[in-house]
């Protein structure tokens, strides 16, 4: 049933369920009816006029007098739309209504028109809009009343069509269509970075908790507290989005075959554990070094922690202003909230106090680090030793991680090789120990990481795929590589899917239609992916070489990767050009060879990346597409440019292209002739559901370039538009006479 919600005052209520529903067989009679709500709707007058009426022979039709009392309910409404406050004020009485343009695929096929109706919606706060089973989510910016249990209930097991798009319909699509088809569901949130990825995985948790009838607060609270904590120390501030995820992150819900949750499951993907030792202008360091530093500070504990008093250079935003940046830190309400709320996440969760402990412990680590330096020492014969002038910070971390000082400055300021059998211990110059004092705090951190996230096990499954959105920024370098290759993949399975689905569905029903062409990725996925010479191997391999420069890892890349996808610019030293799905990046490969070394290979991370696509193969996807309407991040300013730059490398203008030049409309003869039938036979003469009605039907309708499956009608999706017109004519004709004979108009 439909419900009406946020009813504006005096708006009129509107009815449950109509009767013209039943009478008509027509499940989306709003879009019939709409017209009549607002602008387009025609004057009584005007319809009593129409040619149609004035043939129509009265005693045909047989309608209630309901029907009539709404249509004069619907005129009411439409009366006040005078002021932009009521004309948002009588939206939201429509908000639970869905109609056309809900569905880019039912438009016309235009870019502008696709903008603009995008824009229309955006300003109508509608931020939720479905390109066939794709959903677009415009980010809002700011929050709206949408998501509330209301909302949850509102759209629990019903028919898409029958509220407007939101993200909670493809939440429940997934649920629905897990405990129907006992079948593993996969949602794939994607979008550039801050539009809104994160919000939508934590409105999916939030409402497949509700349907998993979480009735043990204990589970639900667990499973809700799952995201912030784990955004804690996986998400930071950059320069595009203030809670920026800097980690790709795969979420499992587990149910039992009736459907009920039992519990959630986190995998991490590719942290981006540079940010540990270094951030770019403007950015900062994950969350909880913040958090920490707060909650510790009002809680007098600063120094069972050992934290450092000064801002130790890895939180520092403005290096300059050490103490005021300090200062800044310990007196933001902000984050000591967001202490107090990880504690309870700890605690929620299950971490006993003594884990939770060492967890601060090992940030204070991680911060003491930081501050270790170390200065050359240079004699008679050597002149690459290094040692650490001031031992405190040394000291600190050395207790901290529960091991000797000398122990640690020893790891830090020498290395074993081993040559021929023999093992021999070498001294590190000043660079080399820094270097390998700021891979530890990398290394401390990930282990950190992966070990809260913490894999559970198996059982039938809701999976939630939220990754880094595509990156382009001043200057890119290794991190947005492998974040770019993520979502280059993202696209391909994307791609996959869309045309496979299409395939399938017209050699299932025996229709001959050629496909439309689209952008295949596959090319640059090659080009990154395969061995032994693909950019990726090229650079495992380089990093293999102790003499390795960055100059001979360009020349390596030049000499090997010979496609129109990838380039060396002229005019810019150490870099290279890729052409990805969504648009051109320049890499500067400056420490490429070191992160790389680093980190787990390159190609070996890649692999795990394609481990979870596969994995996702198995199970139904649903794709929700973010979209970020404009940069500063202010709300109802939709950026056209923007947006249309967005719906290309997405690639929904041409999903949209695709379902309308192919045959966008694939309806059962059932259906079909259930909801048309009126256009060719009398409104009391039901046909028989057959092949040959609905060839009757669209005979009657003039219609042409159809296509017969098996079992369905293939239309275009203008065929759709002349059949709704032509509906809507004969209903309007209908209601008229019903309203004439029984007297409700004079
Ligand atoms: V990134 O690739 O991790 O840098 P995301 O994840 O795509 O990025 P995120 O979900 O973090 O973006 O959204 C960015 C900000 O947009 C949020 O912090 C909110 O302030 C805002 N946002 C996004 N979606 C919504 C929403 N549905 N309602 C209200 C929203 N605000
Ligand atoms: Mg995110």
């Amino acid at each position: 049933g439909i419900t009406a919600i946020e009813l504006a005052d005096g708006d009129p209520p509107l009815a449950e369920m109509h009767p013209v529903k039943a009478l008509f067989k027509i499940p989306r009679w709003r879009q019939l009816t709409q017209h009549w709500d607002f602008e387009a709707r025609p004057s009584v007058t005007h319809l009593l006029e129409h040619p149609f009426i004035k043939q129509a022979h009265g005693k045909d039709v047989a309608l209630s007098q309901q029907l009539a009392t709404l249509i004069r309910e619907q005129q009411n409404v439409g009366c006040k739309t005078k002021t932009k406050h009521e004309r948002i004020n009588t939206r939201k009485t429509l908000i639970i209504e869905s109609c056309p343009d809900d569905d880019l695929v039912n438009l016309e096929f235009l870019d502008e028109t696709i903008i603009s109706h995008l824009q229309k919606r955006y300003d109508e706060l509608q931020v939720y809009t479905y390109v066939g089973d794709i959903l677009i989510a415009l980010n809002p910016f700011q929050n709206l009343s949408i998501y509330s249990p209301q909302f949850s209930k509102l759209y629990h097991g019903v028919k898409r069509a029958d509220n407007p798009p939101h993200i909670f319909a493809t939440a429940d699509a997934a649920y629905q269509g897990m405990v129907t088809f006992c079948k593993d569901q996969c949602i794939i949130i994607s979008g550039e970075s801050g539009a809104g990825k994160t919000e939508s995985a934590h409105l999916i948790v939030q409402h497949l908790t509700f349907l998993g009838k979480a009735n043990n607060r204990t589970l639900r609270e667990k499973i809700l507290q799952v995201n912030p904590l784990v955004e804690a120390f996986g998400n930071a501030c950059t320069a595009i989005n203030d809670n920026s995820s800097r980690f790709g992150k795969y979420l499992e819900m587990k149910f039992t075959p009736t459907g009920a949750v039992m519990g959630a499951k986190i995998s991490e993907y590719l942290l981006e554990k540079s940010r540990v030792i270094k951030q770019a202008a403007g950015e900062k360091n994950f969350h909880i070094f913040y958090y920490i530093y707060a909650g510790l500070y009002h809680e007098d504990k600063l120094k069972n922690y050992r934290l450092p008093d000064k801002t130790p250079p890895r939180l520092a935003v403005q290096v300059s202003q050490h103490c005021k940046v300090m200062q800044d830190i310990v007196s933001s309400k902000l984050y000591k909230e967001q202490f107090d709320a990880i504690q309870d996440c700890f605690r929620i969760i299950g971490f006993t106090e003594e884990e939770v402990n060492s967890v601060y412990r090992i940030l204070s680590a991680i911060l003491n680090t930081g501050n270790i330096e170390f200065t050359a020492i240079t004699s008679q014969h050597q002149t690459d030793k290094s040692e650490v002038p001031n031992s405190e910070a040394l000291e600190n971390a050395a207790s901290l991680l529960s091991i000797g000082s000398e122990e640690l400055q020893e790891a830090l300021t020498s290395h074993c090789v081993v040559t021929r059998g023999e093992t021999i211990i070498r001294t590190n110059t000043v660079d080399k120990a820094t270097d390998v004092r700021d891979a530890m705090s990398k290394a401390l951190y990930g282990r950190l990481f992966s070990w809260i996230v913490n894999p559970g096990d198996d059982g039938m499954n809701v999976g939630i795929l939220d990754i880094f959105g595509f990156e382009n920024f001043k200057k890119n370098s290794f991190e947005q590589l492998c974040i770019n290759i993520a979502n280059e993949q993202i696209q391909f399975y994307f791609n996959q899917h869309i045309f496979a689905l299409e395939q399938m569905e017209y050699q299932s029903e025996g229709v001959d239609a050629s496909l439309v062409e689209y952008e295949d990725n596959r090319p640059i996925l090659d080009m990154f992916l395969q061995k032994p010479m693909g950019l990726l191997s090229l650079l495992d391999e380089e990093s293999r070489f102790p003499q390795a420069t960055d100059q001979t890892l360009v020349d390596k890349f030049e000499d090997n990767l010979r496609c129109k996808y990838f380039w060396i610019p002229k005019r810019v030293e150490l870099c290279f050009g890729i052409q990805h799905y969504a648009g051109k990046v320049l890499y500067n490969v400056n420490g490429f060879l070191e992160k790389n070394r680093d980190t787990l290979p390159a190609d070996i991370v890649v692999y795990s990346l394609m481990d979870l696509l596969s994995k996702m193969v198995v199970g139904q996807p649903h794709f929700v597409r973010c979209i970020k309407p404009n940069d500063d991040r202010q709300a109802l300013r939709f950026n056209k440019d923007r947006v249309m730059v967005q719906l290309r490398y997405t690639g929904i203008l041409e999903t949209v292209n695709i379902r309308r030049q192919g045959y966008s409309h694939r309806i059962l003869f059932e259906d079909f002739v259930n909801r048309y039938y009126y256009l060719a036979f009398r409104a009391h003469q039901m046909p028989e559901i057959s092949k040959e009605n609905a060839v009757a039907i669209l005979k009657q309708a003039k219609l042409e370039k159809w296509v017969l499956g098996k079992t369905k009608v293939f239309l275009k999706y203008y065929h759709v538009e002349q059949l709704n017109l032509l509906l809507r004519e004969v209903i309007a004709r209908v209601v008229i006479m019903q309203a004439y004979t029984k007297g409700w108009l004079g």
